[in-house]
């Protein structure tokens, strides 16, 4: 089938079923273009938990689903591909969580977004990129443990000046990105403010102008008046920083930003789910019960 016809045929199985299609910033730009909403998995999950539509067809990876049917068991959640996972997200387990926990007892645990329910299910306080300084800003504890992405732990314990114990994981992506590369930028583009995602190195997000989650991102952009920004994050989002601020260019340190996982879903898998209405995520009722306190706060504190 041509992707004109898997857009139509998208197009009036949306129709027929009622289906709310999401994607994330990160998306394949052709899936991007199908949603009725393209955010962070924050803005994505309060999406779902808003929309009066039965069945989400959630064009992310799997935590975010995952997260998306926490706050809105009674929907139909389809992941179009069921292997789209996040390597930082692999890097804890809810064992590995509980036995950090044990070695600091009364510690307050805040977990990124980028995490399995099981392991939200341990977690006092679940956060994004955007609110991750003001949660650990409203923890009175003397001890907080962050987990799972040591780049944005460092940041935040930067920010608050607090010391936090810190899980070792970070997203292989923007771990890639460089200081040398980011140097070079400025170097041939010395007028481009630089804005980074904080999932970055401490070396890169020294060298940036701002440093901001992929919504933070846009609003950079947006509000910026120069023609040219370096951006230093995964390159799915060129595609509608260009679309919003024609008029401007957008730098990326390399080509190989790109997340295979967030481009594992492709316009024929977005079809099929909603054909088949599969594959579904569903996390258990008492995983449920456990991760939605922590998720409720990191909704409540935006
Ligand atoms: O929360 C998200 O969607 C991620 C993974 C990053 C961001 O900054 O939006």
């Amino acid at each position: 089938m041509a992707d004109e016809e898997i857009r139509a045929e998208i197009e009036r199985l949306r129709q027929e079923t009622g289906a709310l299609i999401l994607a994330h910033n990160y998306q394949r730009p052709e899936v991007q273009d199908l949603a009725e909403y393209v955010g962070d998995s924050l803005g994505l999950a309060r999406q779902a938990a808003a929309t009066g539509a039965e069945v989400i067809i959630f064009c992310g990876v799997h935590f975010m689903a995952e997260t998306a049917n926490i706050l809105c068991p009674d929907k139909i959640t389809v992941l179009p591909e069921p292997e789209a996972g996040c390597p930082l997200a692999d890097t804890i387990t809810a064992a590995g969580l509980r036995a950090l926990k044990a070695e600091h007892p009364g510690a307050v645990v805040v977990t990124y977004v980028n995490s399995s329910a099981e392991v939200k299910a341990e977690s006092d306080y679940c956060c994004t990129s955007g609110n991750a300084v003001s949660v650990v800003n409203s923890i009175d504890a003397p001890e907080i443990i962050f987990a799972p992405d040591r780049n944005l732990g460092r940041y935040v314990a930067d920010l608050t000046g607090k010391r936090l114990i810190l899980w070792d994981g970070c997203c292989p992506i923007h771990e890639r990105i460089s200081a040398e590369q980011i140097r070079a930028l400025k170097k041939a583009h010395p007028a481009a403010p630089v804005v980074v995602h904080p999932e970055c190195r401490k070396e890169v997000v020294e060298l940036a102008d701002a440093v901001a989650s992929t919504s933070g991102i846009f609003e950079y952009a947006a509000r910026s008046e120069a023609e040219e920004l370096i951006v230093g994050t995964e390159l799915g989002m060129y595609h509608r920083l260009k679309k919003l601020n024609p008029g401007k260019e957008f730098l990326f340190p390399s080509a190989n930003t790109l997340c295979p996982n967030m481009k594992l879903i492709t316009l024929p898998k977005v079809l099929r789910a909603l054909q088949t209405l599969e594959p579904r995520v569903v996390v258990s009722a008492d995983m449920r019960e456990k991760a939605l306190a922590a998720v409720d706060r990191m909704v409540a504190i935006g």
